[in-house]
């Protein structure tokens, strides 16, 4: 998303040369007295026996055997197909720019040459760019840096797995270039960050060690600086800082962005671990151990943490910022997690009168407490008190609640949801999965499929050379590495049981054209996994699917696989319809038109660009997506004038889940800009939901959902009618709409509609939330139950649920700073 929300410009102040105010530990010595409680083992209703563990990462070899990995010794042929040098070189090893890795030598200079060489877009001078995308490598070693590494766009960082790099900061690191080891986005002349923060997109940092325990405890160093957006992620990273008395030290700093996702993450002293701020994240298995304060909140709209462990520490999570008159956090959903050995669990400023009335909710289920004296400490002392035992609390709520009826202000314990059993790991917890780097496979189990033909070249048609390539990884049982480039194909791709793809430098592209996707009436798949009938797994990482031209009957991803008692998955798997060099869907295409009244008449068929992102049809089952970001752009990506111009790109339907079934997880997805809806869930159950986020089209209502794709009973289309009453909200897509459909578990929802025909007046504080009439509707009467949201969070608004066409919520009554928050919303 483009826009620049009131709440930032409190932080964009914020520079390199001011530091954010260190705090005050001194508050513990004000904490109330010693309390125990007891309580019984957590037992969710609806749990039997799971079905599967939750894998983890190979275990890295012993220290000094340290296994070469595949990445590292491919061939390297990915190649960045629409930049006019064709000798621009993707995959960077760091060595091979003059880095030691000995730990001696200072590095600085050699690892900068790595990441900006190849004219690429570097921040404060381009805004964004896709035409040149990297990966930066690190083999095992410890790299010693004295100033800040700068993060370029589009960049890939990943060490070797089997034994995570160290990046080492010298005694006398200097934070002058930039705001920690390495810094995502530095702090401009202009007062701001160099890309802008909610459109920082398709980035990865993964495998390494931030060591800055040379530098002095009293100056506040960072570990990562990351103020970002959609289709980010961090991953199997760990943070060494100092322990000493009085460290000013933080691990990850984020203060402003529309992200993304984080895991794997270990955390060891400084003040913070995380300081964070964001409209939302999605962040599981971080580890704290020692940190003064584990998590400290700056703000947000909503953010789930899953899988939390925190130990050693003073504070577990501080969402206090803002104090009681001027609430800063919007919603914390926090599951799955434990706190040890840290004296004060969670410290809110939620009072029955602070305001903004419904921030600063809170919704917590199966944390597990040991030796925590308060779990709970509010601005008048222990709301929740802690356990010197293990004790575990099920769940407990601060915030609005709907549920019988609503809203009622409640703070207290509430019933667990009810976690459908195929949804679980054998501990109780949600199964998660992090993407596989195939670590331990030596080089002789994957295949390129440049060497089998395919071209990349965005030109040629390598619609038989992919398909070809695919059957044969699958049948020979190796990983398909997909070097970066844009596959332009003509008809279907599939991907057949058993296969794994892994594509490179998030820019490997199966990029669709020609007449076989043109007819809006007969959609065909771009991509279609597995064959209705078909079972078995696949893994499918690290890509990006894309349309050329006008495409109206193309679903980019289709997903007929059935995967039982063992899971498929997507990790940071894309779709991105319009907005690159490439997709023939720039500003000069597919301008918008705010000033003219659009009708199926006058819209421009050309910028007509999908009939939907993807389908998970009534085949597929046992589904698990991690940061997936379905986006139909706002804007151009490589719009010559340097300014993310927003551009009219229209797509039908956003994801569909229709799948007889269900058992699909989406950690960290969101779905943007499509125009009948973003989520629709028909008939199907059993769907786990750790934040997701939607966009309203910027354009709507101009035209409004109506057009310019015709109504599809048969995928059980919402059906919208043409309004002319103005005083009537008018008809914008659906960001979630769910029918027919049963155990459907929201731990984090954000619904935004900042727009009007792109103007903003509608969503602006005070402003009645014009943007759009209703966003999340739940349909089916007695056929849907079990719906449960945590932290619904929505923008420009005013109807936050309906039920059958009944309103549940109005934004009126829920106002919690930019958005309006729910904190419980259940059906029976
Ligand atoms: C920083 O310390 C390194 C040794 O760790 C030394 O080689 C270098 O000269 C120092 N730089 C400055 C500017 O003091
Ligand atoms: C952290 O740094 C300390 C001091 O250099 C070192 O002893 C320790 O092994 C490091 N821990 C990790 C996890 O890197
Ligand atoms: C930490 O430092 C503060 C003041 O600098 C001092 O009062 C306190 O006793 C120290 N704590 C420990 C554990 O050393
Ligand atoms: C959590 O992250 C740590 C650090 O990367 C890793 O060792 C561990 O395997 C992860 N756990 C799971 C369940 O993935
Ligand atoms: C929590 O953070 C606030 C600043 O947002 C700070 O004033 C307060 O002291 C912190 N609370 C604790 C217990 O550290
Ligand atoms: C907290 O304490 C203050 C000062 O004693 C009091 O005015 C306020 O009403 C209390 N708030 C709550 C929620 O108890
Ligand atoms: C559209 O209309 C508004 C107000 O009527 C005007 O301010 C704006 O300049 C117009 N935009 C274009 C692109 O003509
Ligand atoms: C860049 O875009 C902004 C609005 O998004 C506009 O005000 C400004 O004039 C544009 N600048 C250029 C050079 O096009
Ligand atoms: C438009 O809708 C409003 C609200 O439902 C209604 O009161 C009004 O009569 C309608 N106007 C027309 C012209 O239908
Ligand atoms: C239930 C509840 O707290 N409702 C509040 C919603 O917000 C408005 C305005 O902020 C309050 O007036 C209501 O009391």
């Amino acid at each position: 998303m483009m826009v620049s929300l009131p709440i930032l410009s409190l932080l964009l102040g914020f520079s390199a040369a001011t530091q954010y105010p260190s705090k005050s530990c001194s508050s513990q010595d004000d904490s109330p007295r010693f309390t125990t409680v007891t309580r019984g083992p957590y037992s969710p209703s609806a749990r039997s026996s799971p079905i599967y563990s939750s894998s983890s990462q190979a275990p890295a070899p012993t220290a000094g055997a340290c296994a070469p990995y595949w990445l590292e010794n491919i061939k390297h042929q990915g190649a960045a197909a629409f930049n006019s040098d064709s000798t621009y070189q993707v995959f960077r090893n760091v060595k091979d720019f003059g880095a030691k890795g000995d730990g001696r030598t200072d590095d600085t200079a050699a690892i900068q040459r790595a990441i900006s060489s190849g004219n690429r877009c570097a921040p404060g001078v381009c805004q964004s760019s896709t035409t040149t995308p990297a990966v930066v490598y690190f083999p095992s070693g410890t790299y010693l840096i004295s100033a800040s590494i700068i993060d370029y766009y589009y960049t890939q960082i990943i060490g070797n797995p089997n034994c995570l790099p160290t990046i080492l900061a010298t005694s006398n690191f200097s934070s002058t270039r930039g705001l920690g080891l390495l810094d995502g986005s530095p702090y401009q002349s202009t007062g701001k960050t160099g890309f802008g923060p909610t459109n920082t997109f398709f980035r990865q940092v993964r495998n390494l060690i931030f060591d800055m325990t040379n530098i002095p405890a009293n100056i506040a160093a960072t570990g990562i600086h990351w103020p970002t957006a959609q289709a980010t992620s961090l991953q199997n990273l760990a943070f060494n800082m100092s322990s000493a008395n009085g460290t000013q030290h933080q691990g990850v700093f984020i203060e402003e962005g529309s992200g993304g996702f984080m895991t794997d993450l270990v955390f060891y002293g400084g003040l913070n671990g995380f300081n964070v701020g964001n409209q939302q994240f999605t962040t599981r298995n971080l580890t704290f151990h020692n940190c003064v304060t584990a998590i400290n909140q700056l703000w947000d709209w909503g953010w789930t943490y899953k899988s939390i462990s925190i130990n050693n520490c003073q504070v577990g999570l501080n969402m206090s910022a803002g104090g009681p008159d001027a609430v800063n956090v919007g919603s914390i959903t926090l599951i799955d997690s434990s706190i040890k050995n840290t004296p004060i669990g969670i410290t809110t400023s939620r009072t029955t009168t602070s305001k903004p009335d419904a921030a600063g909710s809170l919704y917590f289920e199966n944390v597990k407490l040991e030796n925590v004296r308060t779990t709970i400490f509010g601005t008048n002392g222990t709301i929740l008190a802690g356990s010197t035992g293990p004790s575990v609390i099920d769940a407990w709520s601060d915030g609005h609640r709907y549920t019988s009826n609503g809203p009622v202000e409640a703070r207290g314990p509430i019933s667990p949801s009810e976690r459908p059993a195929t949804l679980l790991d054998p501990s109780g917890k949600y199964y998660e999965r992090s993407k596989p780097q195939y670590s331990n496979l030596p080089l002789h189990k994957f295949l390129s499929v440049r060497d089998l033909g395919a071209r990349g070249d965005g030109a040629t048609d390598d619609t038989k050379a992919l398909n070809s390539a695919i059957l044969l990884a699958a049948k020979t049982g190796k990983v398909l590495f997909i070097d970066a480039g844009y596959y332009r194909v003509t008809s279907t791709i599939y991907i057949p049981p058993q296969s794994r793809i892994v594509g490179e430098a998030l820019s490997s592209v199966i990029l669709s054209s020609g007449s076989f996707f043109a007819d809006i009436n007969f959609p065909q798949p771009v991509v279609k996994v597995a064959l209705p009938g078909e079972r078995g797994t696949v893994e499918w990482s690290d890509m990006i699917v894309s349309t050329s031209g006008p495409q109206p009957g193309a679903i980019l991803i289709e997903w007929n696989l059935a995967s039982y008692g063992a899971v498929s998955g997507m990790w940071d798997v894309h779709a991105r319809i319009g907005g690159f060099v490439g997709s023939q869907l720039q500003v000069e295409q597919c301008p918008t038109t705010p000033n003219i009244t659009i009708t199926a008449s006058n819209l421009d068929t050309s910028c007509i660009a999908a009939y939907m992102s993807m389908h998970v049809t009534k085949f597929g089952t046992g589904l698990y997506m991690e940061n997936v970001w379905l986006w139909t752009a706002d804007h151009d990506l490589d719009d010559a004038r340097n300014n993310n111009t927003q551009i009219t790109i229209y797509t039908g339907r956003g994801l569909y889940i229709e799948s007889e079934r269900g058992v699909i997880w989406l950690y960290g997805t969101s779905v943007e800009h499509h125009s009948k809806y973003q989520y629709q869930f028909a008939d199907t159950r059993s769907i786990f939901m750790g934040q997701i986020q939607t966009e309203t089209a910027y354009y709507q209502p101009n035209p409004d959902a109506t057009i310019p794709f015709p109504t599809n009973p048969a995928l059980d289309d919402p059906v919208f009618s043409y309004s002319t009453n103005s005083t009537l909200p008018a008809n914008n897509g659906w960001g979630l709409r769910i029918l027919r459909s049963s155990s459907i578990l929201g731990y984090g929802v954000g619904l935004y509609s900042f727009f009007d025909d792109y103007s903003t007046a509608c969503s602006q504080p005070g402003a009645g939330a014009r943007c759009q009439g209703t966003i999340f509707s739940v349909e089916g009467g007695a056929l849907t139950y079990g719906v449960s949201v945590y932290n619904l969070n929505t923008v420009g608004t005013r109807s936050m649920v309906t039920r059958d066409g009944v309103q549940v919520a109005s934004f009126a009554d829920n106002v919690s700073g930019f958005v309006d928050t729910i904190n419980v919303y259940r059906t029976e």
